[in-house]
C-alpha cells in the first residue's frame, strides 16, 4: 500500500490519542505496539471486505484448509511486511523516538501449534493469500496455546502459555456468525411429511460457537484473506435455568477450547479431544453452508464451489458431519450426499508412525455424538457391501473403516476424499507401497505427492534481514513471490568477494545470536566455532540421542587427547517434549546434564559447547535459523515425513547433515551430493532389517570401543544428575533393541561429522555450499506448493508464479 512516512507518523500519534488518549510522551511499548496493530487493522480493513466481497460476487470456489493447529508466530512484522510498509513505519517509529524491534517483543507468541503440522499451516495461509487463492483457515481458539518450557535442575517443567492475558490485536468477534453445535444426548429419526426422514433430538447439550477471525495479508497484492478460529461458549440462558448448574456447564463448554493437546505426531484417546474435533468441524462446516447458500447457486452445486481440506486426520469428522447435514438439513438423499461429500474433501496425511493414528472407540462417538455414529456405519456398511463386489474380502477387512470397536479416521479420511496426499516423494512413495498400499490397490488415482513448504517471507525477508539484503544486491528482489529466482544465484558461486559478504552475514548472525545465549542463559559461546543445529519436537525417531552420543565421544576424544585437531564446535539444541513422553523427557534431562558437564569443564576451553535453549518455538527459530551452520536432520530413514526445518537452515545457508528420509532426498537432489552431507541406512535397508529381523543393537555395543565407551557413561557416574535417566536409555538402546537404530548408525554420523569438520575448514568451500544452499531452496516455497494444491487438488484459481 501507499504510505509516506509523513503521513504514518501523523495517523500513528493520532490513534494513540483516539484509543489511549495518550501522547507520545506518556505511552509506553504496550501502548505503542496495541496502537500499530489497531493502525494496521485500520488500513487493511477496506481490503479484507472488498476480498470478501469479490469472492461471493464472482462465486469463487472457496477452500477452507481445517487443521487443529495454526502455529503463527508473532505477526506485527509479517503484516507489515506483507502491507509493503515496513520500512516506512520503521523508519517513522524511529522519527518518534520508538523502536520497532522493542514493540515486536510485546506481542505474545500465539502458539497454537505443536511442530510441523501446525507451522506448515501457517506458512500455507502466507501462501495462499500471496498466491491469490481464495482459501480460509479453520481452527480453534484455544485460550492457552503449547506449554511454555522451563528447565528446572535439567527436568523440562511446563507452564501454562497465555497468550491472551493483554487482549489479541488482530482478531474480530464476530458474534453475528455464531453457530451451534450439539454433543450427547439421544437422536431417531421419523418420517416428515414431506417423505424423508427427520432426526429428533432429546437432551443433547448445545454449545455456541464463537468465531474471531484474524486477517491474512497477502503480499503486496491488496487480498486478504480469513483465518477463523473458534471459541466454545454457553448459549443464552432462559429464566427457567439453574444458576448452579449453570456454573457448571459453563465450565464443562467452556473446556472445549481452553488448551492445545501437547502431542506431536502421538494419539491420546481423550474425550476432550474428541470434543474439540467435532466442535471446530460442526462448527466450521455449518459457517461454510451458510456462507454457501449466500451465493444463491443450489447446495446439488457445492463441489463446484467449495473444496474443505483435512489436515492430518483431527478433522476427518468433517466427512460425516457434511453428510449429517446434507441429509438431515438439506434432505439430500444418500448417493446424492456422499458424491458431493467425496467431491468436496481431500485429506493430507503427516506420518507413517503407528502410534500417531487417531483410533476412537466407537462408544465413544456413540456417547457424544450420536448422529454422526449413525453416518459413520452407514458409511463403512456401504463401503464393505459395494467394493466387496469388487475386491476379495481380506482387502475390505483391512480397510474398512469400523474395525475392533474403533474408527479408524485415516480410513474414513481415504474413503471420504477424492484425494490424499503425502507430504515427501519418500513418505508418498511408503504410503503407497507400504502404510496404505491396500487403499491404493482400491483407489490408485486418489493418491498423490505434494512436498512441504516455507515461507521465505517470514524465513528469510524477516528473519534474516541480512541475508536477504545481501541477495537483494546481487539479484533483485523477485525471489519474494518468484523464489526460484534465487538460483540466480548460482552465478555467483566462484565470486570470491560475495562468498566473503556471505560468511560475514552468516558470522553477524552467530554473534546475534551468541549475545542472546550469554544473556539469557550467561553461557559464552564462540562465534568462530560451528553452530550446528537440530531444533524441533523431541521424539525418538528424530534422535537427538545420536547427535548426544556423537557429542560424547568428541567430549572423551578431547579429554584424552587435548590436542586433538577438531574444529570449535557449538552444538545447539531446541526441543520440547511431551509432557506425558517419559522417554523424551529423560533425554532432556540428559542432554542438560551433558551440557552441564562439557560447559563447565576447564579441559575443555571453547572446543566444544552444548546450548540447549529453553522454549524452543517459532520466536526462537526465527533466532537461531540465521546462525546456523550445520542443519541435523537426522531421523531413522522412512520415520520423518517430510521435516520443514531442513527447508528453513537451508534457505539460511546451514548445510544439512541428513539421513536420507522425508524432503532430504528432495534437498539431495537439487543442491546435488557433493553439497550435502549424507549419512545412515537407506529407508529400504530399514525395511529389509524389519522384515529379516535381523537387527542386534547389543553387538554394536560389544564391538564398537567408541560407543562401548559413551554408552558406559550412560550409567558408571561419569554425567552427574542423571543416573536414572542415562540408566533408562542406556537400557533402551543396548538391551531392549534400540527401536530407532541408534547405534547401527553412529559410526556413519561420526563420519559424516568428520566431513563437516574439514569442509568448514576451507572458507571458499563451506560459503560456496552455503550459497548452492540458498540457491537452490527456492523450491521449496510453499508458494510452489499451495498452488500446487490448488491446480491439482482443490480445482481452484491460483496466481502462478512460473518455476
Ligand atoms: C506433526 O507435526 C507431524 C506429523 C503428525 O502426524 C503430527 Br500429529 C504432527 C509433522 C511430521 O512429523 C513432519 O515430518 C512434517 O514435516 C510435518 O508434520 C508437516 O507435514
Amino acid at each position: 500500500m501507499d504510505l509516506s512516512k509523513h503521513k504514518f507518523k501523523a495517523d500513528f500519534k493520532k490513534m494513540l490519542t483516539e484509543v489511549y488518549s495518550m501522547g507520545l510522551k506518556e505511552s509506553e511499548a504496550t501502548e505503542q505496539f496495541f496502537t500499530l496493530g489497531n493502525l494496521i487493522r485500520s488500513y487493511i480493513a477496506k481490503n479484507w471486505s472488498k476480498t470478501n466481497q469479490a469472492y461471493i460476487e464472482k462465486k469463487k470456489k472457496q477452500v477452507y484448509y481445517f487443521s487443529m493447529e495454526f502455529l503463527l508466530g508473532r505477526m506485527l512484522k509479517s503484516n507489515l511486511l506483507n502491507l509493503g510498509i515496513l520500512e516506512t513505519v520503521r523508519d517513522g517509529l524511529g522519527d518518534l523516538g520508538i523502536d520497532l524491534e522493542a514493540l515486536v517483543q510485546i506481542e505474545p507468541d500465539p502458539g497454537l501449534g505443536n511442530g510441523g503440522l501446525g507451522r506448515l499451516a501457517a506458512c500455507f495461509i502466507d501462501s495462499m493469500a500471496t498466491s491469490e487463492i481464495p482459501a480460509h483457515g479453520n481452527g480453534i481458539r484455544y485460550k492457552y496455546g503449547l506449554f511454555k518450557q522451563k528447565f528446572v535442575n535439567g527436568y523440562q517443567v511446563e507452564l501454562p502459555e497465555n497468550w491472551l492475558q493483554n487482549g489479541n490485536v488482530w482478531e474480530t468477534r464476530k458474534m453475528h456468525a455464531a453457530v451451534t453445535v450439539r454433543f450427547y444426548g439421544h437422536v431417531w429419526l421419523e418420517h416428515s411429511g414431506e417423505g424423508h426422514l427427520v432426526p429428533h433430538y432429546e437432551d443433547a447439550q448445545e454449545v455456541l460457537a464463537v468465531p474471531y477471525d484474524s486477517a491474512v495479508i497477502g503480499f503486496d497484492n491488496e487480498i486478504v484473506n480469513t483465518l477463523r478460529l473458534w471459541s466454545a461458549e454457553v448459549p443464552p440462558q432462559d429464566e427457567s435455568t439453574d444458576y448452579w448448574s449453570f456454573i457448571h456447564q459453563r465450565n464443562e463448554i467452556e473446556s472445549i477450547s481452553e488448551v492445545l493437546y501437547p502431542d506431536d505426531s502421538n494419539y491420546e484417546g481423550r474425550l476432550l479431544r474428541l470434543k474439540q474435533e467435532y466442535f471446530f468441524v460442526s462448527a466450521g462446516v455449518q459457517s461454510i453452508i451458510r456462507h454457501y447458500k449466500k451465493m444463491h447457486l443450489g447446495i446439488e452445486h457445492l463441489a463446484e464451489k467449495v473444496a474443505i481440506h483435512i489436515n492430518d486426520t483431527h478433522p476427518a469428522l468433517c466427512i460425516p458431519e457434511l453428510m449429517r447435514i446434507l441429509l438431515d438439513e438439506e434432505h439430500m438423499d444418500w448417493e446424492h450426499a456422499w458424491h458431493l461429500t467425496i467431491n468436496t474433501m481431500s485429506y493430507t496425511n503427516h506420518t507413517i508412525m503407528a502410534e500417531a493414528m487417531e483410533k476412537w472407540p466407537i462408544e465413544m462417538i456413540q456417547t457424544l455424538l450420536p448422529r454422526i455414529v449413525q453416518i459413520i456405519h452407514e458409511i463403512d456398511r456401504r463401503y464393505v457391501m459395494e467394493m466387496g463386489r469388487l475386491f476379495d474380502s481380506k482387502l475390505i477387512q483391512s480397510t474398512r473403516i469400523v474395525e475392533g470397536g474403533h474408527v479408524r479416521m485415516a480410513h474414513m479420511a481415504i474413503i471420504g476424499s477424492h484425494s490424499i496426499n503425502g507430504v515427501a516423494q519418500l513418505h508418498t512413495n511408503i504410503l503407497k507401497e507400504k502404510v496404505l498400499h491396500p487403499f491404493c490397490l482400491i483407489y490408485p488415482s486418489k493418491f498423490n505427492n505434494k512436498t512441504n513448504g516455507i515461507t521465505q517471507r517470514r524465513w528469510l525477508m524477516l528473519a534474516n534481514e541480512p541475508l536477504r539484503h545481501l541477495i537483494d544486491r546481487k539479484i533483485g528482489n523477485e525471489w519474494a513471490t518468484m523464489p526460484t529466482e534465487l538460483k540466480m544465484l548460482k552465478a555467483f558461486r566462484e565470486d570470491k568477494r560475495t562468498l566473503q559478504e556471505l560468511a560475514e552475514v552468516k558470522h553477524q548472525n552467530k554473534v546475534r545470536f551468541a549475545r542472546f545465549v550469554d544473556q539469557s542463559m550467561g553461557l559464552e559461546i564462540n562465534p568462530e566455532a560451528i553452530f550446528d543445529v537440530q531444533i524441533k519436537r523431541l521424539h525418538a525417531y528424530k534422535r537427538q540421542l545420536l547427535n548426544l552420543l556423537h557429542i560424547l565421544s568428541l567430549y572423551f576424544k578431547l579429554k584424552d587427547h587435548p590436542e586433538a585437531d577438531l574444529y570449535p564446535h557449538v552444538f545447539i539444541f531446541g526441543a520440547k517434549a511431551a509432557p506425558s513422553y517419559t522417554y523424551a523427557k529423560q533425554i532432556i534431562k540428559l542432554i542438560n546434564s551433558v551440557a552441564d558437564l562439557i560447559n563447565h569443564d576447564p579441559d575443555i576451553h571453547d572446543k566444544l559447547k552444548l546450548v540447549f535453549v529453553e522454549n524452543y518455538g517459532v520466536s526462537l527459530a526465527e533466532k537461531i535459523i540465521p546462525a546456523a551452520d550445520v542443519s541435523e536432520q537426522i531421523s531413522l530413514a522412512s520415520k520423518e515425513a517430510s521435516g520443514t526445518s531442513n527447508m528453513k537452515l537451508m534457505l539460511n545457508g546451514a548445510i544439512t547433515l541428513a539421513t536420507l528420509d522425508g524432503a532430504n532426498v528432495e534437498i539431495k537432489e537439487h543442491v546435488g551430493e557433493d553439497n550435502i552431507v549424507l549419512f545412515g541406512l537407506r529407508a529400504d535397508e530399514v525395511y529389509h532389517y524389519y522384515n529379516e529381523g535381523t537387527y542386534h543393537a547389543h553387538d554394536y555395543y560389544e564391538k564398537n570401543q567408541v560407543l562401548h565407551r559413551v554408552l558406559n557413561a550412560l550409567i558408571d557416574g561419569t554425567i552427574p544428575g542423571a543416573e536414572a535417566e542415562g540408566n533408562a536409555i542406556f537400557d533402551s538402546l543396548v538391551s531392549y533393541g534400540d527401536e530407532y537404530f541408534v547405534l547401527r548408525d553412529f559410526d556413519d554420523y561420526a563420519a559424516a561429522q568428520g566431513r563437516i569438520d574439514r569442509l568448514y575448514r576451507d572458507p571458499l568451500i563451506w560459503q560456496k555450499m552455503a550459497l548452492i544452499n540458498i540457491a537452490s531452496a527456492g523450491i521449496f516455497s510453499s508458494d510452489y506448493t499451495v498452488q500446487q494444491y490448488a491446480s491439482q487438488i482443490w480445482d481452484v484459481s491460483s496466481k502462478v508464479h512460473r518455476i
